[in-house]
């Protein structure tokens, strides 16, 4: 029993002495492994007569409880100890400076979406996305555009192979589908803004097959053309940081929106730069109208009870006229010079608090 007492003193104080999770497994195999000390104590009981096994049994079984117990307890306390000092090495100083040497730019297209979406945000407005394969019903026939209207043959849409059934899944033209997704999911007021990709069969100087669109939509029971007529001022204002700027709607046509109208925002060209809110000229940034009951009836929305309106401007043609960017098909080329020149910083996000282009 003695001896016993001994044997546990010295493998406590082993246990102890391990600093490493590496020695502490050590420890464990010089002890409770197959050919341990106490292992090959416990072999011993064998060759013992029935008295001396009645006392030694509990004995070393006691003991071989009492030290896997020593040992597990210190591996938790060697692991917690390992993760504090990982913790405690890896810690990130985020108030450290960037790094001068830091490389990569934000391209122009995505500044401009963050701005636009800055700007919508603050009026109170969702960001809402959707997918850019599309069916037929998201991204023509519930938008009221009738079965033989030109945007949907094939020079304007991409269509992939019609499926068994002969339906066609398409790349979607515009991103109103996601405004159908959406009033048919949510009840109103609806308030979004959508950002994303569009896709259109179209390929010259001022179009390229795929390019960008920011499009909102407000539904509420009393949302009317003056409140449209103030949301997309106040969004011309801010966007192109003037404090006064005259528009104007002329009417147009779309199959989605009753009336539809362009609205033009009144422009001055000094040299090379567009200059916005001066001089005589106008030019036409977006397109926009009231929802077409048709478009809220294929909605499931009552247009006796809701009404509302949308709009939808392209993106890449915002960035070209506020940056001065001069060619649109810089903007897909990967040119990493173009972008150290065109790009933003990282960590300019755009903001209303410090100002939308710094
Ligand atoms: C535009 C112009 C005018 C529009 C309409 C809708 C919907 F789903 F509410 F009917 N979404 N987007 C819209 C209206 C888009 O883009 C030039």
């Amino acid at each position: 029993m003695n001896e016993l007492t001994q044997l546990e003193a010295v493998l406590a104080a082993k246990i102890d002495a391990a600093d490493t999770e590496s020695a502490l497994e050590d420890v464990r195999v010089s002890a409770l492994g197959k050919k341990g000390v106490v292992s090959e104590r416990m072999k011993t009981l064998g060759k013992m007569s029935p008295e001396e096994r009645k006392e030694m049994g509990p004995a070393l079984n006691g003991l071989k409880a009492r030290i896997a117990d020593a040992i597990e307890t210190k591996k938790i306390a060697l692991e917690d100890a390992a993760l504090e000092a990982r913790l405690a090495s890896e810690k990130v100083d985020v108030t450290l400076p960037v790094r001068p040497e830091a490389k990569g730019k934000i391209h122009p297209v995505s500044q401009v979406t963050e701005e636009i979406v800055a700007i919508f945000s603050a009026m109170g407005f969702d960001v809402a996305e959707g997918p850019d394969i599309e069916d037929d019903f998201h991204n023509f026939t519930a938008l009221n555009f009738p079965p033989d209207h030109p945007a949907r043959e094939m020079h304007d849409t991409f269509f992939f192979e019609p499926k068994e059934d002969g339906s066609r899944m398409l790349l979607r033209t515009h991103t109103s589908p996601v405004q159908i997704r959406t009033m048919m999911s949510q009840k109103p007021p609806i308030r979004i803004i959508i950002p994303g990709r569009t896709f259109r069969c179209d390929s010259d100087q001022t179009h390229t097959p795929m390019f960008h669109q920011v499009e909102g939509l407000v539904i509420d029971r009393e949302a009317h053309m003056g409140h449209l007529k103030g949301t997309l001022e106040a969004f011309v204002k801010t966007f192109f940081e003037i404090d006064d700027v005259k528009t104007r709607f002329r009417p147009h046509f779309f199959p989605f929106t009753e009336p539809s109208a362009e609205m033009d925002v009144q422009y001055e060209r000094v040299g090379n730069e567009v200059r916005f809110g001066q001089g005589d000229k106008w030019m036409e940034i977006l397109g926009c109208g009231m929802v077409h009951p048709n478009v809220l009836k294929n909605c499931g929305l009552d247009p006796d009870e809701y009404q509302g309106f949308a709009w939808g401007m392209g993106v890449d043609r915002l960035a070209m006229l506020k940056y001065g960017i001069p060619d649109l098909r810089d903007f897909f080329a990967a040119d990493a010079r173009w972008l150290e020149h065109y790009g933003f910083d990282a960590v300019d996000q755009p903001n209303l608090a410090t100002g939308l282009s710094r």
